[in-house]
């Protein structure tokens, strides 16, 4: 990432605790995240969406060259991939005996951006990597999950552009617009931890040019993805440290 104090951060007039921060990532940094977002989070011990319709599903990037067209079509039906502690989307809980180890690198990246921010206690004990293509949307919702609501939510976008909703603390009020191109990062803290957000479409930019200027052969395939994909990991503390 480049030194903070070279970050660019934005808020909005009346959607306190509602943080954007412009790409702070160096090219080669978002190369890297994409890839494991890619090639790692997808693998085991995180759980997929796949896991309920297919067994034995891993190494879902390497799949993509499989001989058998079922096996290489599951990378672009991964909608979401859960680590360290595990959402269950239908009971919208956590369960303390659910979880796998949080990545390392992810662990540092989001404490570094936190501690950056000023949010000394945050810790990240849970991420959920949403896939998008270009047709996907995310309905409207709050993040209300987590225990430590006093905690912010760190959400990172790399990819595709994201039209990005964000409301208040019910769904009347007319929301904000902004767009979330690779690289972003939005927080959601304070009054806005639980404000109702959603994305409701995904747009097509040239994001070889803009960002990834550097590319490699090894790169082609992540950057052939990426140009009709949008990735978002967002990081939260689950628990209340006592
Ligand atoms: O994709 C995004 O920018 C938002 C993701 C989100 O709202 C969520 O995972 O709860």
């Amino acid at each position: 990432m480049k030194p903070h104090q070279t970050w660019e951060l934005y808020t909005i007039k009346g959607f306190e605790g509602f943080i954007y921060i412009k790409n702070p990532f160096e090219v080669r940094g978002q190369q890297e995240w994409i890839q494991k977002c890619l090639e790692k989070y997808p693998c085991k011990p995180s759980l997929t969406n796949l896991d309920v319709h297919f067994d034995n599903v891993d190494d879902i990037w390497s799949l993509r060259n499989d001989p058998d067209p079922e096996r290489r079509s599951y990378i672009r039906k991964l909608c979401w991939a859960t680590l360290g502690y595990h959402h269950n989307w239908d009971t919208k809980l956590y369960n303390p005996n659910h979880r796998s180890s949080m990545p390392q690198c992810l662990h540092e990246l989001s404490n570094h951006i936190a501690e950056c921010l000023g949010f000394v206690t945050f810790k990240p004990e849970a991420a959920i990597v949403n896939y998008y293509n270009l047709k996907s949307s995310l309905g409207i919702h709050n993040d209300h999950s987590e225990e430590d609501l006093e905690s912010p939510i760190i959400s990172i976008s790399f990819g595709q552009t994201g039209l990005f909703l964000i409301g208040t603390d019910n769904k009347v009020d007319k929301p904000e617009a902004i767009f979330l191109r690779s690289g972003d990062i939005v927080i959601m803290s304070g009054v806005c931890r639980l404000s109702y957000h959603a994305v409701p479409c995904i747009l097509t930019e040239d994001v070889c040019s803009t960002y990834f200027d550097n590319q490699t052969r090894d790169w082609e395939e992540f950057y052939e993805f990426i140009s009709r994909s949008r990735i978002n990991i967002s990081v939260r503390k689950v628990y209340k440290t006592l």
